[in-house]
């Protein structure tokens, strides 16, 4: 993707599409100040073309002398603003009309109608922020739960880029050990300083890659699914999660088909609970269909809950399901705990139970509990977290890279040593990123960000 010119002037509307307390269009470029002074008329009568920055100014925004709107003008000047250009943002009501006229007088005026992340790409290509950084931006604008804003917010402060910045400096000094070994064997550099600090490299690698989950969750909400036997009680188990009535729920075995998809906050980490019908042989054509799109759910889900009615005696369905469910990202669950409980979790041979009762909320806490537990996995214990594939992706190259130098002899070390430090330069974009990098990262954004 090929990256938009950077010289010219360009404007956004910067709010949100629909009607607000207040709109705002920006500008950015050697024209902005220009645009500024033939739209807008101060009320004290100041220069708007020599403002200095860090002003802003009251008054009235015109168009061919005819007034559009009372507003406020805010002027920023290169290169101390966030596109390292001169920017205004001119403030006034937040009517989607206003702001669309007050967007073309700025384009009739010679500004160009910016596309998504041009005002950000601008900023990181002045330096104003890292590649991580920009991502962040783009995360904390579109975090939804708590989780994505915490993360996004402390990406934004540089928490990534200090990693990895701290990862580059390491492997760099390990770098010229393995260099120098080359060009003077002779002298000998002990391979303790090199493997030392690799394996340390790869644990720290390891780490931030094991965050990679939790902020793909964070960002889109991963999936957990809901999966048992007709009358298990799964979807009375939803709606007791969620604290209100979501799901049909009846002692008919077979009540819920087809599958059903709400969002649920559990702590520090928000999920798509789906609800499934329960699973069983049928000849019901409809309920087949809705037990076949279970099975498919199941196996989609970044966490199983595995769902047993914990009032009736396990039989070799049960023990079916048991063997069907099993695997690190299930939960096992016993419901109806309000009455008495027919079998333990030695009968169903599983490590772990949750005993939960939809009726009375015990153990709901618990289960909360333990769900977040596996939804952030090792990220749990870090504040700093993946926010983007982009990153995971090149996090992961420079890790294999790490991992090799770590075994290879010393003459196809270095080789590797560089691979792994072109990779970490790719997160923050600092030293040379590819075009199409860019382009992609900040085709994200919205306009006017
Ligand atoms: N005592 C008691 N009964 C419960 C509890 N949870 C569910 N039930 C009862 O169990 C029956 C089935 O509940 P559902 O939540 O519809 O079960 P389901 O697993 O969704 O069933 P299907 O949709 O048919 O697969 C209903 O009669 C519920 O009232 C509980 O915690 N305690
Ligand atoms: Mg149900």
């Amino acid at each position: 993707m090929p990256l938009p010119p950077i010289d010219d002037t360009i404007a956004a509307i910067a709010t949100a599409p629909g009607t607000g307390a207040i709109g705002v269009v920006r500008v950015s470029g050697p024209e902005a100040l220009a645009i500024a002074a033939a739209l807008f008329r101060p009320a004290n009568a100041a220069d708007v073309a020599t403002t200095p920055g860090g002003r802003f100014l009251v008054g009235w925004v015109v168009e061919d002398d005819r007034p559009l709107d009372q507003g406020v003008l805010l002027v920023f000047r290169a290169p101390a603003s966030a596109t390292g250009q001169d920017v205004v943002e001119l403030q006034v009501h937040g009517g989607p009309a206003l702001l669309r006229a007050l967007l073309q007088a700025c384009l009739r005026r010679g500004a160009r109608a910016a596309g998504p992340g041009e005002f950000t790409l601008r900023g990181f290509l002045a330096g104003k922020l890292d590649l991580a950084q920009a991502e962040s931006v783009q995360a904390l604008v579109s975090a939804r739960s708590e989780a994505a804003r915490r993360h996004a917010g402390i990406g934004l402060a540089g928490g990534l880029s200090q990693r990895i910045d701290n990862l580059q400096r390491d492997l760099t000094d390990v770098y010229a050990a393995v260099l120098a070994l080359l060009d003077y064997p002779e002298e000998g550099v002990p391979e303790a300083d090199v493997a030392a600090p690799l394996a340390q490299a790869l644990t720290e690698l390891d780490a931030l890659l094991a965050t990679a989950r939790a902020g793909r969750a964070a960002q889109l909400g991963a999936s957990m699914a809901l999966v048992g036997r007709p009358n298990a009680g799964k979807s009375s188990l939803l709606n007791a999660l969620l604290g209100y009535e979501r799901a049909l729920v009846s002692a008919v075995p077979g009540t819920t088909r087809d599958y059903l998809e709400v969002p649920l906050e559990l702590g520090r980490a928000s999920v798509i609970a789906i609800d499934t019908a329960g699973l069983r042989a049928t000849s019901d054509e409809v309920e087949g269909e809705g037990v076949r799109l279970a099975r498919t759910v199941a196996r989609g889900a970044d966490v199983v809950v595995a769902v047993i009615d914990g009032a009736r005696e396990l039989d070799d369905e049960d023990r079916a399901l048991v063997r069907e469910l099993s695997g690190d990202r299930t939960l096992w669950v016993a419901t109806k705990a309000d009455v008495a409980q027919a079998w333990d979790a030695h009968d169903l041979g599983v490590a772990a139970l949750a005993r939960v009762s939809a009726t009375d909320g015990s153990g709901l806490q618990a289960l909360r509990d333990a769900l977040e537990a596996v939804v952030l996995g090792d990220a749990a214990a870090t504040e700093v977290w993946l926010v983007s594939e982009r990153q995971e992706a090149v996090l992961r190259e420079a890790r294999e890279a790490v991992a090799r130098a770590l075994t290879a002899p010393d003459d196809l070390r270095s080789l590797d040593l560089e691979t792994a430090l072109r990779a970490l330069a790719a997160v923050t974009g600092r030293g040379d990123v590819a075009e199409d990098t860019l382009g992609e990262v900040f085709a994200r954004f919205c306009v006017g960000k």
